[in-house]
Order: structure tokens, then sequence, then C-alpha cells
């Protein structure tokens, strides 16, 4: 059968397509994991975000898909919703498959956009035995965490279980089956590799636990090295590491380092997401060794700088430092000067606009970011289906916004006790330009010619909706505010 997976090109603030166009690692893992015998194409369509429809239409009209699978964040709804009514008229009998973390937690919101079947949780298993229901005409009662469509009526057949990764049962990602090219990470091809899959903690905004379940399974280091060798030899130069939370096991990760290192796997850039806790805990051994092994950029979920907010977010735990297992305070500054002693850049996510936050609380965490990380990653609490965070801004009634193609994290959709959610917004917009900025001159020493060549391109972004004037202080702010999110709300038309 003919296979066409497609990612949504809907990005986020801090992420523009200018800098940063990362593939989709669910769609390469679900092509190595049918039966040979098909043909999959793999589009990622943030490569083409401004030429959707055209190369929707393009792609299938060439390869004439029986089956067409679309992967889906929250965000991305309405976009695939229109996505599924372009594919439907241009070939009405063809099957549509969703994916992924928001139809796995809201799949009724699917069942009325016109698709055949929903996979919930994990795919691979699903997909591979889906196509085979589809060549055979059935057995589709019999597949985990399939929900289809029966005339007017969804069965839903019962959940699967998590895959087991130590089994080798899964097989490794298929790179070969992508069709559009241009990955990019400031100027260098990357790639996304996994190593483990799960968390045990339970953040109370993430949408693991409800997607999962709190557990943690990893690759075989020999097979984590063997798919970074293959994204390497497809031209990666840098590789972001999607594990859930890869500092669970800070051994295995030590382990993980060194054997880059002794594969000489080295010279490539490393991007990982790392718990606080665990780099303050442990950076005396860990974050030299990481910096050998090539890691460049640590996504540090800080979350919050105040005890009060990281209650609500349920994220104490994954923030608290060890000495000697017992508690040592928060454990965000010694993280984050670990990673800097060791030549890292620091990635600071960090949540305002909780229920309690006032100007001043949010003001301490802007000026925090502004101090100690190198690149802003700042967003507001999102209601996301089904988690724990999004019961508590329901019954406190304080979600403003259903606009599910807002929920992106950096418009605030929520408000907070004190504070309209414009205002938490405006807050974040306004600091965080100028900290983008000032990450400048260190992307310029790494990527000189890419830097210089989309300088221009790149400020444009940051500050879209600003003019001279606004900068000089001659304007309102505000009026640059509004200017941008007219912009932003322009850029999500995708289709
Ligand atoms: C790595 C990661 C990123 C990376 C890389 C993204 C990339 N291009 O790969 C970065 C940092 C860039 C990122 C950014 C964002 N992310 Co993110 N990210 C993740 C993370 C940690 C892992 C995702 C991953 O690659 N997993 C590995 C793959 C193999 O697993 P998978 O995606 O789950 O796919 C499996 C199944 O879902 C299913 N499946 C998926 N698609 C399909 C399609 C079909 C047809 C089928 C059958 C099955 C199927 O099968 C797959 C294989 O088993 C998750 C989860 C987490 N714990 O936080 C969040 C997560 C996916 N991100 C999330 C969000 C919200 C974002 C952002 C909007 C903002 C943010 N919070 O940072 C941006 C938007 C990015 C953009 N498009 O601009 C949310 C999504 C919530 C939701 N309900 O939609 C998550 C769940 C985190 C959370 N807050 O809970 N993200
Ligand atoms: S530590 Fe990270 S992956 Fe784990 S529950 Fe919290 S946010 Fe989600």
């Amino acid at each position: 059968m003919n296979v066409l997976l497609l990612s949504m090109p809907d990005y986020f603030e801090h992420m523009p397509p200018v800098a940063v166009r990362m593939p989709n690692g669910a769609l390469t893992s679900l092509a190595g994991n049918v039966d040979r015998h098909h043909r999959v194409a793999v589009a990622d369509l943030i490569l083409c975000y401004r030429r959707v429809p055209e190369t929707v239409t393009r792609l299938v009209r060439e390869f004439d898909p029986e089956v067409v699978g679309l992967s889906v964040m929250t965000f991305q709804r309405r976009t695939a919703g229109r996505l599924i009514q372009l594919v439907r008229a241009l070939k009405p009998g063809v099957k549509i498959v969703v994916g992924g973390y928001d139809p796995s937690l809201a799949g009724e919101a699917y069942e009325g956009m016109g698709v055949d079947y929903i996979v919930r949780g994990e795919g691979e298993f699903a997909f591979r035995e889906l196509l085979r229901a589809l060549e055979r005409g059935k057995g589709f009662d019999r597949i985990c965490g399939l929900s289809l469509r029966n005339g007017e009526v969804w069965l839903h057949n019962p959940n699967s279980s998590v895959h087991r990764l130590e089994g080798g049962d899964l097989r490794p990602p298929d790179r070969s089956a992508r069709v559009l090219s241009g990955y990019t990470l400031l100027g260098r091809q990357v790639d996304v590799v996994e190593t483990s899959r799960g968390c045990t903690y339970d953040c109370s905004f993430c949408s693991i636990i409800e997607m999962r379940g709190r557990n943690f399974h990893t690759y075989s280091l020999e097979r984590v090295l063997a798919d970074i060798r293959d994204a390497r030899d497809r031209g990666a130069r840098t590789i972001f590491l999607v594990d859930d939370n890869v500092t669970l096991n800070v051994r295995r990760f030590e382990e993980l380092c060194h054997a880059i290192i002794d594969a000489r796997l080295d010279n490539l850039d490393y991007f990982v997401q790392a718990m606080t806790s665990a780099i303050a805990t442990h950076g005396k051994t860990l974050a030299p060794l990481m910096r050998r092994a090539g890691f460049r950029y640590v996504f540090l979920g800080i979350e919050n700088i105040l005890e009060g907010d990281l209650q609500f977010l349920r994220a104490t735990a994954k923030n608290t430092a060890r000495d000697n297992g017992s508690n040592a305070g928060n454990a965000t500054l010694r993280a984050i000067d670990w990673l800097h002693r060791n030549k890292m850049y620091v990635v600071g996510g960090l949540i305002v606009g909780n229920p309690d936050d006032t100007h001043e609380s949010i003001e301490a965490n802007l000026a925090f970011a502004r101090r100690y990380v190198d690149w802003p990653y700042i967003q507001h609490p999102t209601p996301y289906p089904r988690t724990p965070m999004t019961q508590d801004f329901r019954n406190r009634g304080l979600i403003m916004n259903e606009r599910l193609e807002e929920y992106h994290g950096t418009t605030a959709v929520v408000r907070t006790e004190h504070l309209p959610a414009k205002e938490v917004e405006y807050a974040r917009w306004k600091a965080e330009r100028w900290m983008k900025v000032r990450h400048m001159p260190a992307a310029l020493r790494h990527d000189p010619w890419f830097v210089v060549r989309h300088a221009p391109e790149m400020l444009a972004h940051t500050f879209r909706g600003c003019t001279l004037r606004s900068v000089l202080g001659l304007e309102d702010e505000r009026k640059a505010f509004e200017r941008y999110k007219a912009i932003r709300c322009q850029e999500r038309e995708y289709v």
C-alpha cells in the first residue's frame, strides 16, 4: 500500500522556521515499523509552511496514497481539520488516520472531522496492524489503541500497553521515507533521536501521564548510537534528543555520553531537555561529560522560581537538589551554574501566568530569566486535554480562550486571579524579545555564515509588530503588541 504520513506545519513563537525546522520523530518511527512491502512517504509540513495546500496536493497526486496519516498536537487541530478536508476532496476514498498527543487525549474531537481511524497512545504496533487489517479487510477489532468508525458509530478498542523498548521489538526509524528537505537548527542540518520514552514524575501541565502512565523505558545504547550514525550519515550535524526525560536515569545518561565519545560521535552538536534536580545533584561529573560528548544547549524545565507556583505545577520534586540523598533546596541556580561552567547554554523553560500570579511574581521570573538564562523559553500555562492543570483552571473559572490554535504556549489563554490574560502575555512579550537579542553574538560565533545571512529575518521575526518609534519609546508599546498579535494571527493560517 502507498502510505503518506504528514506532520503539521504549525510552529510556535520560540521555534520560528527561519531558524528551526525539525523533523517529527513519530512519523519516521511509524515508517520504520510497518511491513516492508508498503511504500511510505513522510512529509514534515514545517518544511513548506508557506505552501501547504500546494505541497499536499502535489504529494497526493504524485504518490496516490491509499492511507494518509496525520500527527497532531492540540494547537494544530484546526490545521489538521483543514488538511483532512483537502485530502478528502483530492481523493474521496482514501483512509485517513490520526495519531499523536491530541487525537490520543481528545479523540472525541476527531470523530466528527472526517477521519476513519484514531490511533491512541504509541503508534508503531497499532499502525502496522491497521495496515495489515486494511489489506485483509478484517481484524480491526483486535488492534489495541485503535478507535474506528462503523457507520455513524465509533468503536474504541482497549488501550495498548506501553512498548517495552528494552526488548528490541521496535525497529529503528526509517529516515529514507522523508520526501521533503530543509531541516535546520540555526543553519545546521538537524535530526531527532530517541533514547528512551516516558517519565515517572507527574507535573500538572504535562500530557505525558495521561498519554502513557508513569513509566520509563530505554533503548539499548547500541541502537541509539546506530540511530545517531544514521542521522549523521544523512547529513545531520545537530541531534535533538527528544526523550521525555533522559535525566531520570543519570547513570545511564552518563553511559550514553561515554558511548557517544567512544564512538567518535562527539563532533556533532547535541540538544537535550533536562531536569534541574539531576543536573544540580550530579553536575560535578555529569556536566563536564556532557560537554565532552558535544552537548551544547540544555533545555532546563525550571518552570518557575517561586515555591507556590512550583507547587501548583507539581514541579517541586524535579526542581529540588539533593546532597547525599537529603533535600538541598531549589536546584535551578546550581544546575545553571554547572552548565555555564562547562560552556553549555541554558534554554530556560519557565511558565508564567499561573492562578495566583501577580505583576510582581511574573516580574520576578522575568528578571531571573534576564539574569541567568541564555535563551528564554517562557510560556503561559496552557490547559491541554486531560492534564490535571486543565481541571484546576476549569474549576477556578480562569480559562478565557477556547481557540485551540492559540494553545501553543505563548498566547495566554488563561487569566490569573489578579491579572487578565492579556496583561500576562504583554509582560512576557515585552521582556523576552530583548533576551533573545542578547544571545545573537553567541549564535554568531558558532554559525557566523548563517547568522550574518539571516540576522535581518531573525530580528524581524523577534520584533514583529514593532517600529522604530516603538523601539525608541515614542509610541506606546501596547500598540506594537496589538500589531504583533494581529500578525501572529495571520501567520496561523497555514491552509
Ligand atoms: C521533543 C518534544 C518537543 C521538541 C521537538 C519537536 C519535534 N519536532 O520533534 C520541541 C522542544 C521543539 C517541542 C516543541 C513544542 N512542543 Co513538544 N514535546 C516534545 C516531547 C518531549 C517528545 C515528543 C517526541 O518526539 N516523542 C517521540 C515520538 C516517537 O513519540 P510521539 O510524538 O508521542 O509519537 C508516538 C505517538 O504519539 C503516536 N503518533 C504520533 N503521531 C502519529 C501519527 C499517526 C498517523 C499515528 C498512527 C500515530 C502517531 O505514535 C508515535 C510512536 O509511538 C513531548 C512529550 C513530553 N513529555 O513533553 C512534548 C509535547 C509533544 N510538546 C508539546 C508542546 C505543546 C510543544 C509546543 C507547542 C510548546 C512547548 N510546550 O514547547 C512546541 C511546538 C513545536 C512546534 N511545532 O513549533 C506537548 C503537546 C501537548 C498537546 N496536547 O498537544 C507535549 C506533549 C508536552 C506537554 N506539554 O505535555 N517539543
Ligand atoms: S518531568 Fe518533564 S516529562 Fe516528566 S512529567 Fe514533568 S514535564 Fe512531563
